[in-house]
């Protein structure tokens, strides 16, 4: 917690970190991966409560299907506007929505919180660092497969491995080790840059090509066409990893990319689902961010380049 004081018009703060305090967390961004983390952090008996922004605060009836059973959960929620302080929170929002997201909260930021990012895409954690440079940031990227199927109603559909880490490479976080009793596979990494980018390379791969033909995952193995674009993808997003440093992505991009468009073949990918919608894509923050660092090294992209024009105009 903190505490501010007034002297003589120079303003003390005291920050006292909650060590022996039991764990809490706010869970900033109510989509399909949020419920997932809030049901499995309330099941440990962790106090956790959703932010909501768009409407007052209620008590939302959390529907869940896991391995083949349906389960409800009451959850905890508290409007972005209210005032109590939130020392840890989980941010899975959609990635153009993050910035402005923890701008709604900012005023109940502790000192020194700790904010994990679990979101697609990349490129807004310096904005968020500018607008709240007093946190303990933190990233995370998941593979768990979890989808809506109505308002507080969804099905996970494949588990996965959610990885975390600090920007700076270093041991587990104190809060960490309740997350590896979740009854999900969260497991920490001392570098989560490269873990990040290897799931921007994916996405890059996969999410403009299904939006731009409106098709599930698998079309992009099965159909030939399709399939040599993915592999143009992945060839100039090798080029732009090995540049960049990311070594192990430069060199399997093109075997990773079709061992998930294998493995989750029956899928929507998100960019097709948020275009079917009629939502914001997150193209900016997947393909607009390998091209604008493809062009500060200098390394040609021209088809991540085209669709990423495609699906700006669209
Ligand atoms: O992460 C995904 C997404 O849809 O955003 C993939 C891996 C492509 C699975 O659909």
């Amino acid at each position: 917690t903190s505490s501010a004081g007034s002297n003589n018009g120079i303003v003390c703060r005291c920050y006292y970190r909650e060590t022996h305090m039991p764990t809490s967390w706010h869970i900033l961004g109510a989509g399909a991966i949020g419920c997932l983390f809030a049901d499995a952090l309330t099941a440990q008996g962790i106090t956790t409560t959703l932010v909501l922004r768009d409407c007052a605060a209620s008590a939302p009836l959390l529907t869940l299907e896991r391995d083949g059973k349906t389960y409800n959960r009451q959850l905890a929620s508290t409007p972005a506007s209210a005032a109590d302080q939130i020392s840890r929170l989980l941010v899975t929002t959609k990635a153009y929505d993050v910035v402005s997201a923890i701008g709604s909260v900012r005023h109940r930021l502790a000192l020194g919180a700790d904010v994990v990012l679990l979101v697609n895409g990349l490129g807004y954690a310096d904005q968020v660092a500018q607008i709240a440079p007093d946190i303990t940031l933190y990233s995370a990227t998941t593979t768990e497969g979890v989808f809506r199927r109505g308002p507080w109603d969804f099905c996970h559909a494949g588990q996965g491995v959610t990885l975390v880490g600090a920007m700076t490479a270093s041991a587990p976080a104190d809060w960490f080790t309740p997350w590896q009793n979740l009854g999900l596979k969260c497991r920490w990494t001392e570098s989560i840059e490269p873990a990040l980018w290897h799931k921007l390379a994916i996405n890059c791969a996969i999410n403009p090509l299904t939006a731009i033909h409106r098709c599930q995952n698998g079309a992009l193995a099965t159909r030939p066409e399709l399939a040599a674009q993915v592999r143009q993808l992945c060839s100039e997003i090798a080029r732009v990893s090995a540049a960049a440093g990311f070594e192990s992505t430069a060199n399997n991009i093109e075997h990773d990319a079709f061992t998930v468009i294998e493995n989750t073949a029956e899928n929507r990918s998100s960019m097709l689902q948020d275009t079917l919608a009629d939502r914001p894509t997150e193209i900016d923050f997947i393909t607009g961010h390998l091209v604008a660092r493809a062009d500060q090294l200098g390394v040609a992209a021209p088809l991540n380049s085209k669709l990423l024009e495609q699906i700006r105009h669209a």
